[in-house]
């Protein structure tokens, strides 16, 4: 067992002077530096105010009548949202690449819609561990009314989760995104 028993050569109460310095090194006033502190984070909330918080993605154009209705939810409640089309089966890359960067750029929640066979909520888990709310939807050729998407969204593997709301119900979707964010 080996014991520190070497005199420290720093001087007890302080830091040692650099070599050519003729004593300690400023110590910065306690109250100048708060302010300072103060000020980054009021620049860095400036920077973000602009910034999304929930993304709102759906399959196809032809999702849009039904998902606008969780972007009028969150601006309804004064949560930032985005909004994008981008079909998991025809852009996977595109997909991917979004949810991939979600968590970096400040997204905290993030919605997915989609008709018929449905993957793209699923999708989006697979490559983001954000929490994703999906909303199936009928579109022209569902089947049994939507059932086919819902059975989709909602039968993930253990391990990869998706919320899923109603068929069709994207204000819900909104509606428990805000209660995730507790706003
Ligand atoms: C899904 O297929 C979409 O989410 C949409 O609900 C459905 C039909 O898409 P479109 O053929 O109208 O583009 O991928």
């Amino acid at each position: 067992m080996s014991h520190d028993t070497e005199p420290h050569a720093q001087a007890e109460g302080g830091l040692a002077p650099e070599p050519g310095e003729g004593g300690p090194a400023p110590v910065p006033e306690p109250e100048s530096a708060a302010a300072s502190l103060a000020e980054t984070a009021a620049d860095i909330d400036e920077l973000n105010v602009e910034e999304p918080v929930v993304a709102i993605l759906m399959g196809s154009k032809s999702d849009l009548p039904a998902m606008e209705k969780a972007a009028t939810e969150l601006t309804e409640r004064g949560i930032r949202s985005e909004t994008r089309v981008m079909s998991a089966h025809r852009e996977p890359d595109t997909v991917a690449e979004y949810a991939k960067n979600a968590r970096l750029r400040g997204i905290k929640v993030i919605i997915a819609g989609a008709g018929l066979s449905a993957a793209l909520p699923g999708v989006v888990a697979a490559h983001t561990d954000l929490p994703v709310i999906g909303v199936p939807l009928t579109s022209r050729t569902s089947v049994a009314g939507g059932l086919d998407a819902l059975l989709s969204i909602s039968q993930m593997p253990p391990g990869v989760p998706v919320g899923c709301v109603g068929v069709d119900n994207a204000r819900n979707a909104a509606v428990l995104a805000a209660r995730i964010l507790s706003i």
